[in-house]
């Protein structure tokens, strides 16, 4: 996942203002109070494949749990989407959900991945094309979270949306809606819509899955200062900062958090950030709905509910939306 709100398909971005982009959010979120980081930095080399170890955890339910879904309602899921329709997935992690769907959808005309990451795009979209040698894959580089137009000779066309992995689940409410919002806007009336949605649960299951027994997720939360330490010239000692994940009931997410195990000042490209012990950086929020709910806010960004799955122990969603006008 490379999701980045300020780089549009427009402008392009160069390392360098990547970088510069990352400093002033890194000194931005240090200098805060509380401090904070945005989670989309999570996912450098290393974090996406702490990433692809945390989905296959025992403790991480919702990575197998969506996909079981994908392959139960596969069928139910073609029957909702017109013939010929072009399928559009927003950011592109693995394939392996996309995959899962497209053996139920024989007749889908195309697939049209939408990431900033243009290499990655590309290199996806080739071994796509081969194993799927029917399918017209079009890669989009653009950033979802604003509006973008599709390529010429796809609008007008029947569309479907694809947004699975619960990612949705790092916007706060009212971003995740305009977010749905814009996803209509380039999709159009009438347009379909599936995402996967995860869902409140017992606080435990919703913990353990935050914060595993291999220290897996730890490991992840913690690269981020790996990750400004080589990237930022930073000079923070990782083994100062503990893991903490747990359940806002009231917020109903999950916060992500790196907790200073002691009273330190850190410095980070020549700038100096105290903390008192046990003051955190919250690094990542993950909202978890119940189905009501999440069609609720659906329906706030213009998309009614035509269908919602979940597996038998009721973890994870997968919702069908429809456009309206
Ligand atoms: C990729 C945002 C869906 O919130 O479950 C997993 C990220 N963070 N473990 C999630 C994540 C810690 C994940 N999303």
């Amino acid at each position: 996942m490379t999701i980045d709100p300020r780089l549009t398909a427009s402008s392009p971005a160069t390392p360098m203002s990547e970088n510069g982009l990352f400093l002033a959010d890194v000194w931005d979120g240090l200098g805060a109070s509380p401090k904070a980081l945005p989670a989309k930095y999570f996912y450098d080399a290393a974090g996406s494949a702490l990433f692809e170890q945390i989905t296959a955890l025992p403790e991480y339910y919702p990575t197998r749990t969506e996909l079981g879904i994908l392959d139960e309602r596969g069928p139910d899921i073609a029957a909702l989407l017109p013939d010929g329709a072009a399928l559009v997935e927003f950011g592109s992690g693995s394939t392996a959900k996309l995959r899962r769907l497209l053996r139920h959808l024989p007749g889908l005309s195309a697939y049209l991945p939408v990431d900033v990451s243009g290499d990655f795009l590309r290199e996806q979209a080739e071994t796509l094309r081969g194993d799927f040698p029917d399918l017209t894959v079009e890669p989009v580089v653009a950033d979802f979270t604003r509006p973008f137009t599709l390529p010429e000779g796809f609008k007008g066309r029947a569309l479907a949306g694809f947004f699975p992995g619960s990612t949705i689940g790092n916007f706060e409410p009212g971003e995740a809606a305009r977010l749905l919002d814009v996803f209509g806007r380039i999709l159009g009336t009438g347009a379909m819509l599936v995402l996967g949605v995860d869902l409140v649960k017992d606080r435990a299951v919703l913990e353990a899955a935050y914060d595993d027994a291999a220290g897996v997720t730890a490991a992840f939360n913690l690269n981020l200062i790996t990750r400004i330490n080589r990237e930022l010239d930073g000079e923070i000692d990782p083994d100062s900062f503990a893991h903490r994940a747990f359940f806002n009931e009231a917020a109903s997410r999950i916060e992500m958090h790196l907790v200073s195990r002691r009273a330190q000042t850190v410095r980070v490209a020549g700038r100096s950030f105290a903390f008192a012990e046990g003051e955190s950086i919250h690094t990542e929020n993950s909202y978890k709905y119940t189905l009501d709910g999440f069609r609720a806010l659906a329906a706030r960004a213009g998309w009614a509910s035509l269908e919602a799955w979940t597996d038998p122990d009721g973890l994870f969603s997968l919702h069908a939306l429809r456009r309206e006008d």
